[in-house]
């Protein structure tokens, strides 16, 4: 009895804790990942954010995800950062004088009163806006949450699904690291090696100044990431009909944008309307996922580099993250199980939590970003899947995991994945987010 009670004040001890942390990091519509890191709004941050907001106060998750849907473009799609006009041009590269959305996206209906980026990143929204909705559909449905983001988030996957099928095989592709989320990971390595790095005269990267190097992109990875931008901001952020030198379809980018066409379907059931098209589109998504990038003999999902038509041969955790789609073959899910707990991401043995990258990839480096680390976005969504597929004891004993990981870490941005130690910056919205779902 006495163990359980303790267990209960544990537990109560981190919520706290994870509560702090995101009410020091909301700065009064939506929240900060990190005020000394990343100090504005992040788009796939602010879908795990709200998430977790919900456990705490269901109308300010709600707001996080309209602040965020009210940078939304006239194309239909959610920028990956929306800029906080008090915060200094100096405390973040690349700032809003470098997109320069308001001129450069005019075409494609940017926002003319607030400054954004014109890259996006993985479409968790409508999975978070229906989550935040069953954690209270009282305060939900009294003011009108899902009449307004519906119209909104149905856009930005009619972007997804049209502008960014640029492979015509029916997936959304991205066209920057930044976009998948994972800026670094290995999987990138091969196709930027085509890409022609920015001189680092050029730019001025603000991360060195709160980040250990070590933990962060190498000086050669941004003189990419900055050639890749500025092409694309100077081509008016054109999605078809221009050559992009980095062009890929990501099994992780693809999962999330599945499981929320699966929300859109539930939104538009709760309001009355037809189901019918989101999934349909889910269906024909996950046809495409399996057909595409499902590779049996390595036993999980690759990306697919479309500038050379060949799959990456890089065991990413993002191989992993179609687990979040309801309805895969079952040999599939079978094998996913198998690789989550085998040698290369060790779940619940070697290491604890998911990996970001391979244990016996060549590139793998248990410090730096998303080439090894493991991240706790990531496994909220594994253990998501794992659940969702009934390996419940699996899911259980990574939902533990999380939680005694996250709070001994000060809610880390990321860990060493074999010591649960520490990386980049503490204090970490996301982190603490999930802390607070999983603890509901
Ligand atoms: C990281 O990416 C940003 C660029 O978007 C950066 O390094 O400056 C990534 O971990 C990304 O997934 C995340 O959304 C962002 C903010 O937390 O930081």
């Amino acid at each position: 009895a006495e163990g359980a009670s303790g267990d209960r004040a544990g537990r109560r001890d981190l919520r706290a804790a994870a509560s702090r942390v995101l009410l020091a990091n909301w700065t009064g519509a939506s929240t900060v990942p990190s005020h000394t890191l990343y100090p504005h709004q992040w788009s796939w941050d602010s879908a795990f954010i709200a998430v977790g907001l919900a456990r705490l106060s269901p109308r300010r998750a709600q707001r996080e995800l309209e602040t965020l849907l009210g940078a939304q473009w006239d194309d239909g799609r959610i920028p990956h950062i929306v800029f906080n006009p008090a915060v200094p041009h100096e405390a973040y590269f690349p700032s809003p004088d470098f997109w320069r959305s308001s001129t450069a996206g005019a075409a494609h209906g940017a926002p003319s009163d607030i400054e954004t980026s014109g890259i996006v990143q993985p479409p968790v929204h409508a999975l978070a806006a229906w989550l935040v909705h069953e954690s209270d559909p009282e305060t939900s449905g009294r003011r009108g949450f899902l009449e307004r983001v519906y119209p909104r988030l149905t856009a930005w996957h009619g972007y997804l699904h049209s502008n960014r099928d640029l492979g015509g095989h029916g997936l959304a592709s991205v066209l920057h690291p930044w976009e998948p989320g994972m800026d670094n990971s290995p999987c990138w390595d091969l196709p930027l090696e085509r890409v022609d790095p920015a001189p680092a005269t050029t730019f001025r990267r603000a991360d060195l100044t709160h980040g250990d190097a070590a933990d962060r992109p190498t000086d050669l990875d941004y003189g990419r990431y900055v050639r890749l931008a500025t092409d694309y901001r100077d081509r008016g952020y054109t999605d078809a009909g221009t050559r992009h030198a980095f062009v890929v379809e990501d099994p992780g980018f693809n999962a999330f944008l599945i499981a929320s066409e699966h929300a859109l379907a539930a939104i538009a059931l709760t309001l009355g309307q037809d189901p019918g098209p989101h999934r349909r589109r889910a269906r024909a998504l996950t046809t495409a996922l399996v057909a595409r990038l499902w590779h049996a003999e390595a036993g999980l999902f690759l990306c697919h580099d479309l500038r050379t038509d060949t799959p990456i041969a890089e065991k990413s955790v993002t191989g992993l993250l179609p687990l979040l789609v309801p309805d895969l073959p079952a040999p599939v899910v079978r094998a996913l199980l198998r690789t989550a707990s085998g040698e290369h991401f060790g779940l619940g043995s070697t290491t604890a939590l998911a990996p970001s990258y391979d244990l016996r990839g060549h590139s793998f480096d248990s410090s730096r970003y998303w080439r090894g680390p493991a991240w706790f976005n990531i496994n909220w969504a594994v253990e998501r899947g794992l659940r969702q597929h009934g390996a419940l004891t699996r899911a259980d004993d990574l939902r533990q995991t999380i939680l005694a990981t996250s709070g001994a870490s000060g809610f880390a941005e990321y860990v060493d994945p074999r010591t649960g130690r520490a990386r980049g910056t503490t204090d970490f919205s996301w982190t603490a987010a999930v802390v607070l779902d999983l603890l509901a």
